[in-house]
């Protein structure tokens, strides 16, 4: 649907400010960014993750007492899928050295990496191979590659800095040693990035980094980095995909070592044993669990599955209590609520601005900040726009773009939004996107060491399951960066372990029977169950009509 004739008219506020903002930007005479002090009171007032309501102290677990948004608690004090009685893990249906649950970058990552030590890979993957986040992602990934300007160390600052100082040092030390690599890596698998004229890989900035580090291919970042990585694995002869099987519950033997997982299979719901030596864990992020109610831009498929079978088998959680948000969530046309629309907008120039044609924050502020400020405008100072069905959003100036780089920027550096918006008959060279702060990332996740180790002997874990290296705010372009770096070393060091430590004792799901008798204990009462495995958007008076005997949570 294109523009509404009210919402047009709406949009002359900001063609009004337009020519004069373009010029402030030329001129260097940025929208101040906001002072540590400023940014702490704009988060304590207007984030999400500091409202008291919608969150609470888990009541089971390694993390019992940790208070975390109530959609995590739902699924952590949540019965398994199945019944461990029920489940014959006598023979199992595929032994391998190294299994990996998740195929998004993570996942993907790591069976490359594993297949290269010698170790047989099974890649599970709840949807289809690269059905993940990272597919999502857009504007860019972070390495500090313009050594003349730039360096790991800045990289650094700039990560613990975004994160609130709460990152782990080591893993943050990781990351950004390992990006160049890992750029280099991309391209030698053959990845299209942005390139100057001269060769060189174009480099912008991103919200919160102090040099110009996002590399990017178009606005399809994560996309292409799928597309090369996925047609490495498909043709590596040791690494055999498996699709439409969700892995259910991690496997341990009886001396607590992590021996594989239980799948799912989604078409004949039959369940399956694997087998293996070593398991990577990266079943990626929960966007759909919509926290506090927010649209998202995740995968179909991203509903924490990974959090919850790792907790169970007594990974610790970390930094769950901060989610990301990103600012420029699509909210106009309704096809497309909660579409990533990339920072690389606001990277290139474009102004966020009221409905008066205001810019009200600088764009390039981190994001939980900028989330912040637009929540604020929309609600506190009631500067917002309203959409035909009423809801709110800003102003996200792309016009500006072409204005400030040349006609013809946008189409070329944003095809993939470009493409989307006219299809909808809006072109967003010409006319702004109305956004509003949409459910992004999770920023916690399970706790790994710098070797991508959980707790659990035999267990690694990457990407988005994790928590540690983002603290508790991400910046742009390092998730792209750390499904590579940690999916990479985890997938090594997996293959490694089950090189040195061979085949795993009697597999059992006695730690998932323990963990129902501590919900019994709490005085949890029986009736969710967890993973969630897909989200359910159905309507409440067609579900009551749905129930039948063997009806579990969200799917029957
Ligand atoms: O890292 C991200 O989340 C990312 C690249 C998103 C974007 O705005 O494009």
């Amino acid at each position: 649907m294109p523009y509404t004739p009210e919402l047009k008219e709406l949009i002359k506020a900001v063609e009004r400010t337009r020519s004069e903002r373009v010029a402030r930007k030329r001129d260097g005479d940025e929208f101040a960014m906001m002072s540590l002090d400023e940014r702490q009171a704009i988060l304590e007032r207007h984030h999400p993750d500091y409202r008291g309501e919608g969150r609470r102290s888990l009541r089971v677990g390694a993390n019992k007492g940790y208070t975390i948004p109530d959609e995590f608690a739902d699924l952590f004090e949540a019965r398994s899928r199945v019944e461990p009685d029920a489940v014959d893990l006598s023979a199992a249906d595929i032994e391998t050295d190294v299994l990996v649950i998740g195929g998004g970058g993570a996942g993907t990552a790591a069976a490359l990496l594993a297949e290269e030590q010698g170790a047989s890979v099974v890649i599970a993957t709840k949807l289809r191979h690269g059905d993940a986040n990272t597919m999502m992602a857009e504007g860019g990934i972070q390495a500090a590659t313009k050594t003349e300007k730039d360096s790991p160390y800045f990289h650094y600052l700039d990560v613990v800095g975004g994160g609130h100082f709460k990152c782990t040092p080591e893993l943050v030390r990781t990351l950004v040693t390992q990006a160049p690599d890992v750029l280099s890596w991309l391209e030698n698998l053959g990845m299209m990035f942005d390139k100057e004229p001269d060769g060189r890989m174009n480099s912008i900035h991103g919200g919160g980094t102090s040099r110009k580090r996002m590399h990017s291919a178009g606005d399809v970042t994560g996309m292409e980095i799928m597309r090369t990585i996925r047609d490495e694995a498909r043709n590596r002869d040791k690494i055999t995909v498996v699709e439409f099987v969700p892995a259910v519950e991690l496997l341990l033997d009886e001396k607590g070592r992590c021996g594989g997982a239980l799948l799912y299979n989604l078409d004949t719901e039959e369940y399956f044993v694997v087998k293996a030596a070593a398991t990577v864990l990266a079943a990626g992020g929960s966007g759909r669990l919509h926290i506090q109610g927010f649209m998202t831009t995740n995968h179909y498929g991203a509903t924490g599955d990974g959090l919850v079978i790792g907790y169970r088998a007594g990974v610790e959680l970390c930094h769950l209590h901060t989610v990301q948000y990103h600012p420029t969530g699509s909210v106009f046309p309704e096809q497309t609520e909660g579409l990533l629309i990339t920072e690389k907008f606001r990277g290139a120039g474009a102004n966020l601005v009221n409905a008066n044609g205001e810019q009200f924050v600088n764009e390039r502020e981190p994001r939980d900040v900028e989330s912040a400020a637009c929540i604020r405008e929309c609600l506190d100072r009631t500067l917002g726009v309203a959409t035909p069905t009423g809801k709110l959003g800003v102003w996200l100036d792309s016009p500006m773009i072409d204005q400030l780089s040349g006609e013809g920027t946008v189409r070329r550096e944003f095809p993939g939004k470009f493409i989307l918006f006219d299809r909808h008959g809006i072109d967003i060279s010409k006319e702004p996107m109305l956004v509003y702060p949409t459910l992004h990332y999770q920023n916690g996740g399970l706790k790994i060491d710098a070797a991508g180790a959980t707790s659990v002997p035999g267990l690694f874990a990457a990407g988005e399951v994790t928590g540690g290296i983002h603290g508790e705010n991400r910046l742009m372009g390092n998730s792209l960066l750390d499904v590579l770096v940690f999916g990479r070393i985890a997938g090594k060091n997996a293959a490694v372990f089950a090189g040195e430590h061979g085949t795993v004792g009697n597999l059992s799901l006695d730690h998932v029977r323990a963990y129902h008798r501590e919900l019994e204990a709490a005085g949890i009462a029986e009736g969710a169950v967890a993973p969630m495995v897909l989200p359910d958007y159905t309507d409440p008076r067609v579900r009551q009509r749905q129930l039948t005997s063997h009806y579990l949570g969200t799917l029957r």
